[in-house]
């Protein structure tokens, strides 16, 4: 009897929802024209569409903050294109309501952190996450479901505002889905970082990797040493052309730049709007060639030192038997920490040459102090040092995975960049690591024929190579694979000289390295993934995203550096 009752009840509201909803009939996968970047776990397409018009509000559940700043995230995302100011308001009832767009939290359906359900019907829309960060990628696939010209920064008259019925169960497949930014060799500035991050926003990545300090620059304002940014901020000149050419010719210009705190702050808070966690990092005990420039005294030679005005690696490094240069570096960290609020703080260790310590009185005797086998060692011994401060506040340390010679610093994480080897070392020896090999990660290599692409550093790494990208490297058990913790493009720009250039590198290929981060290994196919970046790359030139054009066959051999 009971089960009778149940079983008429769900007929009833089977039926009911055909009545007032006209998304039921499903849509077969061949009729399905959604453009999403990266692909969802689950999505069902519909027949019809919801209509966002003028009256259509924004609801949150009553009382969460996070959620209102979400909902007007999308409002003002909206608006301009649209012309309409929508309305947004809390609401108590727990479920959507007709005209609305209504977002929700709900630990009972959701499960995971960064995971949302998106239901688009026609006279509704529902987004419910277990917390903000998973509304707020809700938001983003819904945004990408409406037309492209939604991201106009103009009114556009005559667009229909529509959104296909959809239903979407969507999660992460990694925690960590990074983008990184050298602004050492190139300086770009705080407003171009925040564009950077809305783009990453819109490809649902997490973490931004903001490469502060090179040879070639410093560009963080650090109170305690103004003389970072005096000096350190500015060279004399640059080269002109390839590192390799020869003769070298230089362009005789000062160049220079940095942020300021108020500016790193600015962008802190913008990153976090978007959910987007910001990594600093700051180069030791290598490519400090401008550090040692504003103060020479933390070198082993005492210089004098110049800011670097060629592209390479640097001889001159942070002296490691030097009390100061750790008193200099923890108060760096201090202003660094105080800045940065995430976790992690990145500390480079990345090709540290090892001939000033060869030769350097004071390395030597550290190295005997400590009771040291080598040069490797003693790079071992100045990153753990470092770790121990910051553990000490609170913070993680993550480093290139040059930081596994001479042992590992007991809690780091590592990136991976020369191949994966170094990953799989560390995931062996339970440390996270987050996989950046230059083989399929590295966006400063050439996208196609160096004939007509613009110069860059070399290697040749194609849209559907990055795509072929698996971060879960083979010979892992299970276990040891879980400290993989994702991948991350990088964006070295020794020949990137202005932000148009930049996007050319990033995109599309960020698109492919975010559906990696994101979409489940089953569900990743290169056709379709080109079929739905024919759409989306419609909507980056909406953004006026200087993407690169895109090609369905990339048969260049590839070319070995
Ligand atoms: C290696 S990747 C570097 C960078 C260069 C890059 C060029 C890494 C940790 N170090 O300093 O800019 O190659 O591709």
């Amino acid at each position: 009897m009971e089960r009778m009752k149940k079983t008429l009840l769900l007929s009833i509201s089977l039926l009911l929802i055909g009545m007032f909803n006209h998304c039921t009939q499903k849509m077969p996968i061949e009729d399905q024209t959604l453009n999403l970047v990266p692909l969802p776990e689950k999505v069902e397409q519909y027949a019809g569409n919801f209509i966002l018009g003028p009256e259509t509000k924004i609801l949150y559940a009553a009382g969460n903050e996070e959620l209102q700043s979400i909902a007007l995230f999308l409002s003002e995302l909206i608006g301009p294109a649209t012309g309409y100011a929508l309305e947004v308001s809390e609401t108590d009832m727990g479920k959507r309501s007709n005209y609305s767009i209504t977002l929700l939290l709900d630990p009972e359906t959701i499960e995971h952190d960064e995971g949302y359900s998106l239901s688009v019907e026609s006279k509704s829309v529902l987004i419910t996450g277990r917390a903000p960060a998973g509304v707020f990628y809700g938001i983003q696939t819904l945004r990408q479901l409406l037309p492209e010209q939604v991201e106009m920064e103009n009114t556009v008259e005559g667009v229909e505002w529509i959104a296909p019925c959809v239903e979407i169960l969507d999660k992460p497949r990694f925690p960590y889905r990074g983008l990184h930014l050298d602004v050492g060799r190139h300086f770009f500035p705080a407003s171009f970082i925040k564009r950077y991050i809305d783009l990453m926003a819109l490809h649902k990545m997490n973490y931004f990797h903001w490469h502060l300090t090179e040879d070639q620059g410093w560009r963080i304002e650090i109170n305690k040493y103004p003389k970072l940014t005096e000096v350190g901020a500015y060279r004399d000149e640059t080269l002109v052309g390839h590192a390799r050419q020869r003769p070298q010719e230089y362009d005789g210009e000062r160049y220079g730049g940095f942020y300021t705190q108020e500016e790193i702050k600015e962008v802190v808070e913008y990153a976090a709007q978007h959910y987007i966690t910001v990594i600093p990092e700051i180069e030791m005990p290598g490519h400090s060639q401008a550090a040692l420039a504003a103060y020479p005294e933390l070198g082993c030679t005492g210089g004098p030192y110049e800011v670097a005005t060629r592209w390479g690696v640097y001889g001159e490094v942070f002296c490691a038997g030097n009390e100061q240069t750790f008193e200099f570096l923890e108060n760096v960290l201090l202003e660094v920490i105080e800045l940065f609020p995430g976790q992690y703080i990145h500390i480079g260790g990345d090709e540290c040459p090892k001939v000033r310590w060869e030769e350097c009185e004071k390395c030597q005797a550290r190295i005997k102090e400590e009771g040291l086998a080598d040069e490797h060692e003693l790079q071992s011994y100045f990153i753990r040092r470092i770790e121990e401060f910051l553990i000490a506040h609170d913070r993680k340390l993550i480093g290139w995975d040059e930081i596994l010679e001479g042992g590992l610093a007991p809690e780091a994480t590592v990136m991976s960049w020369r191949g994966t080897e170094g990953g799989i070392a560390a995931a062996k020896e339970h440390h996270d690591v987050i996989m950046t090999p230059t083989s399929h990660c590295y966006l400063d290599y050439y996208q196609g024929d160096r004939e007509t692409e613009p110069l860059a550093i070399g290697g040749y790494l194609s849209l559907d190579t990055v795509y072929s990208y698996e971060p879960v490297p083979e010979g892992l058990t299970e276990e040891e694979a879980k400290f993989i913790l994702g991948t991350q493009g990088n964006v070295w720009t020794e020949y990137m000289e202005t932000p148009e250039h930049v996007e050319y590198m990033v995109y599309p290929r960020a698109c492919a390295l975010a559906e990696i981060g994101w979409t489940p290994k089953r569900n990743k196919n290169f056709e379709n993934f080109l079929d739905r970046m024919e759409g989306h790359y419609k909507r980056l030139q909406t953004m006026n995203v200087n993407i690169r054009k895109i090609e369905r066959n990339t048969d260049l051999e590839t070319i070995d550096e």
